[in-house]
């Protein structure tokens, strides 16, 4: 799962993924993009581990991909700088919080050049379409799906030029299979973030931001890299003056993760503990196949104890078998958000 910090240059993104990351933004790395690890903190996965006391706890990671970012008066190099997050599963976009005041102007500005990259995209195809049916003595089938694919991306053209992204045309399962490889980036799930400076980050963000981004959020970046670094007692009583009461670090990753549509499965164990990622909306066999290939191909069957269930009989398996709440189910299951997954295949 790769998120990618979009946004105008200067707008924080790599003092954003150093925060996230604990990985130094290197200069030379920041035109063909930088990616860096960061793990999805899970209270839930804590506590389990605090009682089970396994040798090992591992979270699942998020890779976050720092990009060069766009230049707001020179657009042409913009859909260039922009390619580097298409292959990315979702984009932050990253606001200027610190020096700045503008949250929805920036955003509006911003969303207007993902506009303008993906019908860039999408007028040449449209050109190649239209080359192709041009030529004489092809296969009617071929002949066919360019006509279809022209009705379509016509229709996006359309849309991208009145304003509306990709993701509110409504596309149909076929036709979002159709445009798939040319990782349009006004498809995919979008966080907005605000890069806040020393001051006003416990203030709710405008209305005006929150009517075009209603889940943005909000931290002082710099100031939580400053705080993380110092002494425990030297942070509390910094913590305490400036007004910040929590770190916003992990419910942001946290967000990134959720908000693109992922979800996560618990294992458990004496050697290991884990969070496993997951799309939600996800069959047993699928999640089986995150943990190993060969437990998706030999799926005999799960047992699954909901998270709420496993709290209730004290992250006990035992205790949960004994009031019959370890369920078994197939292959079909839908899995859901922190069960307890055992997979059985057979050998
Ligand atoms: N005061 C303050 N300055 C910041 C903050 N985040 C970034 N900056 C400064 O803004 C400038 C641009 O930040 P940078 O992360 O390089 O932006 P990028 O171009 O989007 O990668 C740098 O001088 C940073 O030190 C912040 O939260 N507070
Ligand atoms: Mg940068």
């Amino acid at each position: 799962m790769k998120m990618g910090l979009v946004g105008f240059a200067g707008s924080g993104k790599s003092t954003v993924f150093e925060w996230l990351t604990a990985e130094k933004p290197d200069p030379s790395k920041v035109q063909q993009g930088q990616t860096a690890m960061a793990d999805v903190p899970d209270e839930r996965l804590a506590k389990i581990s605090a009682v089970l006391k396994p040798k090992k706890t591992t979270y699942t990671k998020v890779a976050v991909l720092d990009t060069p970012g766009l230049d707001p008066t020179d657009h042409k190099d913009n859909p260039r700088r922009l390619g580097v997050i298409r292959e990315a599963n979702g984009t932050v976009v990253v606001l200027d919080g610190f020096s700045r005041t503008d949250f929805a102007q920036q955003l509006k500005k911003f969303r207007e050049e993902l506009l303008y990259a993906d019908l860039e995209i999408v007028t040449n195809r449209i050109d190649k379409l239209n080359a192709n049916l041009k030529k004489k003595a092809r296969p009617s089938k071929e002949t066919e799906a360019d006509q279809g694919e022209l009705v379509l991306q016509t229709r996006i053209a359309q849309a991208l030029e009145a304003g509306t992204p990709a993701s509110k045309i409504g596309l149909n399962p076929d036709e979002e299979k159709t445009v798939r490889s040319f990782q349009l980036l006004t498809l995919k799930p979008e966080i907005v973030f605000v890069n806040r400076g020393d001051s006003g980050f416990n203030d709710p963000l405008p209305a005006d931001l929150l009517a075009l981004a209603p889940t943005a959020i909000q931290a002082p970046v710099k100031l939580e890299m400053e705080l993380a670094e110092m002494g425990e007692e030297d942070r509390k009583t910094f913590m305490a003056d400036l007004g910040v009461s929590e770190f916003h670090k992990g419910p942001t990753i946290r967000a990134m993760f959720y908000g693109v549509g992922r979800i996560v499965f618990f294992t458990t164990g004496e050697d290991e503990c884990r969070t496993w990622s997951i799309p939600a909306g996800c069959e047993a066999v699928e999640a089986a196949g995150c943990i190993h290939k060969d437990l998706s191909e030999k799926f005999v069957r799960a047992n699954v104890i909901s998270h709420d269930d496993f709290v209730v009989c004290h992250y006990s398996e035992k205790e949960a078998k004994a009031r019959g709440l370890n369920r078994t189910e197939g292959k079909n299951y839908i899995v859901k958000d922190a069960d307890i997954v055992h997979i059985l295949a057979s050998s």
